[in-house]
């Protein structure tokens, strides 16, 4: 008889309980606020043009309005990933990798009106997931669980597609796409939005230590995700660069009362060319 406790059985490594323990006690108001704003909840950035005009008008409701144009852009962000996904319907299961508090999860299943199953290794994540789906009435539909990317125990083939929304930098992308694909039917469908290094420059670059050091993660090359989608029977089908789309919202971001302080290197690693926002669409063969 195994005497691991069932967190043990998600959280395999010191390093997978140092990134539980951020999640479980992260409440940043530019996640929380952003928020509020219509109940999705979102963990990653956004994407498009600002409305600079947020930034006029009445002194004392400028700091609403420019909350409110920052969920904006990244419910746009999280509609360009589900734009991706191909033909999905009524009848199918998709997985979200590292759902966060569940924004993508609520938005795909609204559009498809499928089962979306989301797994986390934060246990306050899941129960604030769980809530949001609770709030809406769509708990039969919408599940979210403490578990482990790398080992859903999620049954094998009968996935539609699975995406990951900025969660592929915490994880091994060999053991996670070998997972993806264990899991997605033949002709499903793989879609990433992430943080990518540029190879063409070498290493990390300082901004992008500085980005690792602030999530405890480990940003991958660009190169990376190609070889391990080439070795996990993955074929790219899309490969977008958001770079340009998204450097609007850091910049609305730095001049926002919601600031984190990881603006700067973020618009310094977009700007030297040292980091990429990409999408990547695959088709699992
Ligand atoms: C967090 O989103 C996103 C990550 C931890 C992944 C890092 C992403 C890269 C592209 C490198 P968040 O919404 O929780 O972050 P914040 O609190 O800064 O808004
Ligand atoms: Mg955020």
């Amino acid at each position: 008889m195994s005497t691991l406790s069932p967190t043990n059985h998600v959280l395999r490594s010191e390093y997978q309980k140092s990134v539980a323990s951020y999640w479980n006690q992260e409440k940043a108001p530019v996640n929380i606020l952003l928020g509020d704003v219509d109940g999705l909840y979102h963990h990653h950035y956004g994407i498009g043009d600002v409305d600079w005009s947020v930034l006029e008008g009445p002194e004392e409701t400028r700091n609403d309005r420019v909350i409110k144009e920052l969920h904006r852009l990244e419910t746009a962000q999280a509609n360009v990933l589900l734009d991706h996904l191909g033909q999905v319907g009524p009848e199918d299961y998709l997985l979200d990798a590292g759902c966060g508090r569940g924004g993508t999860s609520i938005m795909a299943h609204e559009r498809f009106g499928c089962q979306v199953d989301g797994v986390t290794i934060s246990e306050y994540q899941v129960d604030f997931a769980n809530k949001q789906a609770a709030k809406r009435g769509i708990t039969d539909k919408v599940k979210f669980h403490f578990r482990n990317m790398l080992d859903t125990k999620f049954e094998s083939g009968i996935r539609r597609a699975i995406w990951n929304n900025e969660s592929t930098m915490y994880v091994d992308l060999m053991e996670l796409f070998a997972e993806h694909a264990r899991q997605l039917m033949p002709g499903g469908r793989y879609v990433t939005i992430t943080g990518c290094y540029n190879d063409v420059l070498g290493g990390r670059s300082r901004a992008v230590s500085q980005i690792d050091a602030h999530y405890i993660c480990n940003i991958h090359p660009r190169s990376a995700y190609f070889k391990a989608m080439a070795a996990n029977r993955l074929v790219p089908i899309s490969v977008i660069d958001l770079t340009p789309a998204t450097i609007p919202y850091w910049e609305l971001r730095e001049k926002s009362s919601v600031a984190s302080g990881i603006e700067g290197p973020f618009l310094t690693a977009y700007r030297e060319g040292s980091f990429h926002y990409l999408l990547i669409a695959a088709d699992r063969i």
